[in-house]
């Protein structure tokens, strides 16, 4: 007798899951399902998951495939489990290959292939509830919002969008979703867009989305233009659509929790802002050789904006722009100082220059620093005036911290609106505007042909 085992959570039972338990118990005769707890899933990382353990568990067990269920809790019982349960063969789907290699010395190992599509009639009812995404670009934000994606229970990435076919091919192999090189085909598809393409495409591909009815999660900068950015809020308003940008920083907890102390009191009021965010990049990159977009302000301007925006908010009397450029007239290194009616930010990004990238948020009783890299907060420290009182706070971040915003998006999708504060429409809007000052300075177009 071939005995198999396989784990998950199985939340939101669908048709993935569902053909995956029927391919699992077809390896063998009898098959175990270690199902998750909720704890376990907190501690790997796993957010927003919905159904109770034991619907989880009634899930699994409806399909009939399952002779026996178990409870995951612990990180390392997989190893132990094989063996108290003589098991011959661990499998898992496809999105998972390699992870699991070192159960290899234990037994057999499958990886089945994961479904790409998980619409199907028979489930149609559990569907519904998992929204359908699409990528548009398939750069290096879209390769690590994937495996962000899988952490967020509710959302399944099913397809991504290229105008380069080969390039949406590649991707999309990689990550076993569908390719499209036709937007309309891409739009039907899917019931929400993550949007990674190039800057002065974002504001095209936004508006297609909204027209073709689906809610939009879009890369920082959202657009170049506050004139955009506020046509583009009123129409998803209009239609009752929701337009999300990216600012992982504004989604994280320990941004939040910086918010929640630096509003609190604890350093009365505050007066003066100085974020800082510098990434070295090569020559040939993007970011540095793009006459027209790249550059240290459009890169990273809006990280660097954000806790100014957030703290004294939208609303600014006066902004200027120092700029450092290299021989291709870009800017490798800038600084903006804004006033406002409470106090004054200056914001520092650098391609070509490195500097320390630090937030300081000082206040009229003490102040916070936050060490880089403070836009995927975790830790900091909160001074006064007296040097020998130091108060310390920390807070988780996982993986590449997508999966924080993914997570709000799909609340505001479901009509929990409570994550809308986190960035508001003002507050892009605003940033927007900032951008298109900074365009405007450098003499450069904020938009891409008409739009
Ligand atoms: N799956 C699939 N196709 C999908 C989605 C999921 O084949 N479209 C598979 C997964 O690869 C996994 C199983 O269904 O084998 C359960 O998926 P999840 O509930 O998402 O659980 P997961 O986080 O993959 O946990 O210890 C837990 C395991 O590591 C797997």
């Amino acid at each position: 007798m071939t005995r198999v085992i396989t784990y998950g959570t199985f939340d939101l039972f669908h048709e993935g899951h569902y053909r995956l338990l029927q391919r699992a118990k077809a390896l063998g005769d009898y098959l175990i399902v270690g199902v998750t707890t909720d704890k376990y899933d907190m501690e790997r990382g796993k957010l927003n998951v919905v159904d109770s353990l034991p619907e989880r568990i009634e899930n699994v067990r409806k399909t009939g495939f399952v002779d026996e269920i178990i409870i995951e809790e612990t990180q390392g019982q997989k190893v132990s489990d094989v063996q108290k349960y003589h098991i011959d063969i661990f499998t898992v789907g496809s999105d998972w290959i390699g992870a699991f290699d070192y159960m290899k010395d234990y037994c057999r190992v499958v990886y089945l292939d994961r479904t790409k599509n998980i619409s199907s009639t028979m489930l149609r009812e559990q569907n519904k509830k998992i929204q359908k995404i699409g990528v548009i670009g398939s750069g290096r934000i879209a390769n690590r919002f994937i495996p962000e994606s899988k952490l967020v229970s509710g959302v399944s990435t099913q397809a991504v969008y290229n105008p380069h076919r080969e390039s949406a091919e590649r991707f999309a192999e990689k990550w076993e979703i569908d390719a499209y090189d036709d937007m309309d085909a891409f739009l039907e598809a899917v019931d929400v867009v993550y949007i990674a393409s190039p800057h002065e495409t974002h504001y095209e591909y936004i508006k297609a989305s909204l027209e073709h009815g689906k809610h939009v999660l879009c890369e920082k900068p959202m657009v170049l233009e506050q004139k955009k950015a506020e046509a583009l809020f009123a129409y998803a308003k209009e239609r009752k659509l929701i337009l999300f940008e990216g600012i992982k920083t504004a989604y994280c907890p320990g941004f939040e929790k910086l918010l929640g102390i630096a509003c609190s009191g604890t350093i009365g009021s505050i007066r003066y802002i100085d974020a800082c965010f510098t990434k070295l990049e090569e020559k040939t990159s993007r970011e540095l050789s793009d006459k027209k977009y790249g550059g240290s302000f459009t890169e990273l301007g809006s990280y660097c904006l954000l806790p100014a925006i957030k703290l004294f908010g939208s609303t600014y009397e006066d902004v200027r722009f120092d700029v450092v450029r290299d021989e291709n007239g870009l800017d490798i290194f800038t600084k903006a100082s804004l006033a406002f009616p409470r106090g004054l930010a200056t914001v520092t990004c650098g391609l070509g220059v490195k500097a320390e990238g630090r937030l300081l948020i000082a206040g009229t009783k003490g102040y916070i620093t936050v060490e880089a890299p403070w836009w995927k907060t975790t830790y900091f420290e909160v001074h006064y005036e007296d040097a020998s009182r130091v108060d310390k706070y920390s807070e988780r971040f996982l993986g590449d911290g997508l999966r924080y915003e993914i997570r709000d998006f799909l609340n505001m999708i479901n009509g929990n609106n409570k994550s809308e504060f986190k960035l508001t429409r003002g507050e892009s809007t605003a940033m927007a505007g900032i951008m298109e000052k900074f365009m405007a300075h450098e003499k450069r177009p904020a938009a891409n042909g008409e739009g």
